[in-house]
């Protein structure tokens, strides 16, 4: 492939959802292809392309560089194209951190946020396909998948997070970023887990950030961004985003 950025993933705005907003935030242009889930994927597969596989292990999202380099792993893909874009900590010991703060941007991302969107998906086709005669089911779907519990233990990632942005204060006395002084691929990946798993039903983000100022004021000022606020409204909420799917 020669030419642009291309980035493979689900229409879903899911696991892979971060790094279209990471292209959104840095006005770089890329190739946004949305696959269906869960068999759009199958064309790209090594037992269909073999060596010729853009997926290096048959996962999205995947993406490819101008020059024709494929990488996937989210965490890879964020730390890849914010480094090429100008999204990324100069010196090893921040980008250390930034690909840290990523990967714990996915703990929150299987450990929550997913958590609770099943649910929040099987309650939506409940309430849209049947018409809502099976609304009753709801509490029973949220009881066997233990919502509560899932949206309890977010509080508890939060607080890190806090201490992190607290952190980055102190020793950089940059205001209002995780990594160094400047928006990185970190912010962009922490912006979306956290943002998408308050967003969810069950959650009141101003209840749940009541003792996390920090954080509060830190997804304020990513949703200020004009380029991801233009972005995420044109979008709509996540919830509504894939249930138009069905
Ligand atoms: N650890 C991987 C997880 C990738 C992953 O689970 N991708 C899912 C979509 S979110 C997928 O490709 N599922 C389809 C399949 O495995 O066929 C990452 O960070 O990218």
């Amino acid at each position: 492939m020669a030419g642009g950025w291309r980035l493979l993933y689900f229409s879903a705005p899911t696991r892979g959802e971060q790094v279209r907003l990471l292209f959104h935030a840095a006005s770089t242009p890329f190739e946004d292809v949305r696959l269906d889930f869960p068999k759009g994927i199958t064309p790209f597969k090594h037992s269909v392309l073999g060596q010729g596989s853009p997926l290096m292990f048959d996962q999205l999202p995947a993406v490819t560089s101008p020059d024709g380099t494929h990488v996937a792993q989210v965490a890879a893909c964020m730390q890849f194209v914010g480094r090429s874009v100008g999204f990324a900590p100069e010196s090893p010991a921040q980008d250390a951190r930034a690909m840290a703060l990523t990967l714990y941007s996915e703990e929150i991302r299987d450990s929550v946020f997913y958590k609770l969107l099943i649910p929040a998906v099987i309650c939506g086709l409940l309430r849209k396909k049947f018409l809502g005669i099976f609304c009753f089911l709801s509490p029973l779907v949220n009881l066997y998948f233990r919502t509560s519990k899932v949206r309890a233990s977010l509080n508890r990632r939060v607080r890190l997070l806090e201490a992190n942005l607290d952190h980055n204060f102190r020793t950089v006395g940059s205001e209002g970023f995780f990594c160094g002084a400047k928006m990185s691929y970190a912010d962009v990946a922490l912006f979306d887990s956290v943002r998408e798993s308050l967003d969810l039903p069950g959650f009141d983000p101003d209840k749940e950030l009541a003792e996390f100022p920090l954080v509060r004021a830190f997804l304020q000022r990513m949703e200020a961004v004009p380029e991801l606020s233009a972005y995420l409204s044109k979008r709509g909420p996540v919830v509504e985003a894939i249930m138009a799917g069905f």
